[in-house]
């Protein structure tokens, strides 16, 4: 191993609070790895803080009428006790608005200047006349001319995933006033990653063994179309680090160029004198935990920047995790379709380990995964209650009953006791080779292999049934149980560290370094102390809290779309009146109502239309059970073409009002009237 490392993990936007996406992406792998390390007794320093600049802050800001410097300062004291509160242990967490950061980000730039590498260069960019500024980034939007999506920001299609820059979208609107923006010239400085491009694919084929996914993104860029291109690292903003440069009023640094300088400013907080030898000397090991949309920057950019400067080292690993998606649907902010970090912490208090354990085992290590309450809870019940819990339950309650608490002497091992004593000695190898390339899933995964060997031992020893013929067979039972017990406790630090420190209080333990666990002594490692009960390790969770969880889900959602401003569709094209005559809307009665068979939104209804019976296939399922609808009228076009629709005939359409929240509407008239009334 090297003789220091430096573990960064992604620096959060300051514009929201922490979700379950950002910690199973980034910041839970990022300290597991680093616990890991500290129980090595590497050299480990652990990096973080808040991005406090880039324009997602200025436009919150802009919303809420209060200043941006407000709006960081109120999300970063937030997001740094979240981050505590789940044992995410940082040695710093800084900030990108401190005074040491701006010192730090504008000397780095300077230095660029001044070696010649920067590229000045005037392009055309969105201004708004309105107020009176440059429209960067995601201050402007409009229609993607890859999708046609017409809320694509000026950097990136959210609906299509395609990087954009705000010329190239149709219809440009400014997020300020709404204002069609006009095109200035305007000088920026440009890093040439065009020219760069050579050296950042040699540096990229010395790391073909990063993670696949990181490795292919960072290729596909390269090889892309026209490759590498000058990337501005200014941008026309008034918030940010301001451009220490003469002539460069109301400009600052583009955020991608500041924010990842935050990690240097951050160990320069933490080690003032220091902090130069974890960044510039070539024993130092650089690791960056990001998630996958931050892949280019950190493989690409900030390496070229750290190139261009020249007496840094370069990021050794980029362990980047795929996205977390939410019972099925990807995590959105906008939509409030989260679990947000400090409700958890909120409405679980006690539970930081569940969920650090349940984020871990389903990680999107190599793809996308799905968190969902359901199977939060089967993680909890089945896994760590029953068998992780179960187990050291059983050791405390048996030591407890039969022996007042204090833990049993070994004697003379079985071979099946050898066996298992080994197997525990080789664990910590396992758990540690896993963790050191990555694969934290199948690390944790390791460790609930111990404790399920723990709960097969104590079956197979049955030390209740021994302990009425042999009391001294028991007691060497659960001598080795507890041991084992305290081994698992030893293990399972790295990952579940609220429950790690119970267990080894229980047995009077500190943490051992991680190379002596695979040789310690049986005999000595547990004194035949009394057992500090820590009452249950944890308890199931019942369906009740979880239906709570995801109706928290729904309503969150649907307020956030009656929050949301209402947008009425703009008035479609004039028709002739002949051309509305010809369609024969009518007052139906629904005589039947019932789900299509493997579709989730179709419903299928038999209607009274006054002229006949008749079968209308309708998308409505997610908003009415079939109950609702039998017997109310409803309105129906009925001379639209008969469709099939999955292989059901439907003749004609029913018509619904949607409501801002997205629900629909039957239209029935205010009292019931006969079925095929006209309606015109
Ligand atoms: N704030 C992006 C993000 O949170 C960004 C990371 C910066 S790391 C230097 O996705
Ligand atoms: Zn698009």
């Amino acid at each position: 191993m090297s003789k220091r490392h430096l573990v960064t993990a992604a620096l959060p936007y300051a514009n929201g609070p922490l979700h379950i996406g950002h910690i199973a992406g980034c910041y839970l792998p990022a300290d597991i790895y680093v616990r890991y390390l500290r129980r090595r007794k590497e050299n480990v320093k652990f990096i973080c803080g808040s991005d406090e600049h880039g324009v997602a802050i200025t436009i919150r800001a802009k919303k809420e009428g209060i200043t941006p410097q407000q709006v960081v300062d109120r999300y970063h004291g937030m997001m740094r006790d979240a981050f505590k509160e789940l044992g995410i242990h940082f040695d710093v967490y800084s900030r990108t608005s401190s005074d040491v950061h701006k010192e730090t980000a504008q000397a780095f730039f300077l230095d660029l200047h001044e070696k010649g590498i920067f590229e000045m260069k005037t392009t055309s960019q969105y201004y708004d006349k309105e107020a009176e500024q440059f429209l960067a980034d995601r201050y402007i939007m409009g229609t993607c001319p890859v999708c046609s999506h017409t809320e694509a920001y000026g950097d990136q299609c959210e609906n299509c995933g395609s990087s954009l820059s705000p010329t190239e979208l149709k219809d440009p609107r400014s997020m300020l006033s709404g204002s069609k923006p006009e095109l200035r010239d305007t000088v920026n400085w440009f890093l040439p990653l065009d020219k760069m491009a050579p050296d950042i694919r040699a540096y990229l084929d010395q790391h073909s063994d990063w993670k696949p996914n990181v490795y292919g993104q960072c290729k596909s860029w390269l090889d892309s179309g026209d490759g590498l291109q000058a990337r501005s690292m200014t941008r026309d903003m008034e918030w940010g680090v301001p451009v220490p440069l003469e002539g460069a009023e109301g400009k600052v640094l583009y955020v991608w160029f500041d924010a990842p300088l935050g990690y240097i400013s951050a160990t320069k907080e933490l080690l003032p004198n220091d902090w130069e030898k974890y960044w510039k000397d070539k024993d130092s090991r650089l690791v960056h935990f990001i998630g996958k949309d931050n892949i280019v920057f950190h493989c690409i950019i900030f390496p070229g920047m750290l190139m261009a400067q020249g007496d840094y080292i370069l990021p050794d690993a980029v362990p980047a995790n795929e996205f977390l998606n939410l019972e099925g649907q990807k995590i959105s902010t906008s939509r409030n379709w989260a679990v947000w970090l400090h409700e958890y912490l909120a409405d679980f208090p006690e539970k930081q380990d569940v969920l650090r354990y349940a984020l871990c085992a389903s990680a999107p290590e190599t793809k996308d995964n799905d968190f969902t309450w359901k199977d939060f809870q089967s993680r909890n019940n089945s896994e760590l209650v029953a068998i992780l819990g179960n187990f050291l339950n059983r050791v405390y309650v048996l030591i407890q009953k039969n022996f007042e608490g204090k833990v049993p002497a070994l004697s003379v091992l079985s071979e099946t006791e050898k066996e298992v004593f080994d197997s525990f000695h080789k664990a910590p190898e396992t758990i540690g080779k896993s963790i050191e390339n990555y694969r934290f899933r199948e690390a944790l995964a390791e460790c609930m292999v111990l404790a399920r060997m723990g709960n097969k031992y104590l079956a197979d020893a049955e030390p209740w049934k021994v302990i009425k013929t042999d009391e001294a067979a028991a007691a060497h039972i659960l001598g080795v149980a507890a041991r084992l017990a305290a081994f698992i406790g030893q293990c399972i630090e790295p990952f579940l560290p609220f429950t790690s420190i119970k267990i080894l209080n229980s047995f009077h333990l500190s943490e051992m370094q991680w190379q002596d666990l695979s040789s310690l002594d049986w005999p000595s490692f547990l004194k035949e102390v009394n057992i500090e009960y820590p009452g249950l390790l944890f308890d199931k969770l019942e369906d009740d809290v979880i239906e709570l969880q995801l109706q928290k889900l729904e309503e969150n959602k649907v307020q956030k779309r009656a929050e949301a401003s209402i947008t009425i569709a703009a008035a479609k094209e004039a028709v002739e009146f002949d051309d509305f005559q010809k369609m024969d809307i009518r007052v139906a009665t629904i005589l039947s109502a019932e789900r299509v068979p493997k579709t989730d939104k179709l419903m299928k209804l038999l209607v009274d239309t006054g002229v006949d019976q008749r079968t209308v296939v309708s998308g409505i399922a997610e908003h009415f059970s079939a109950e609702e609808l039998i017997g109310k009228q409803a309105s129906i076009l009925l001379n639209l073409k008969p469709r099939k629709i999955k292989g059901i005939e439907s003749q004609g359409m029913l018509l619904f009002a949607e409501d801002p929240s997205g629900k629909l509407h039957l239209l029935s008239p205010n009292s019931e009237i006969p079925a095929g009334s006209s309606i015109g």
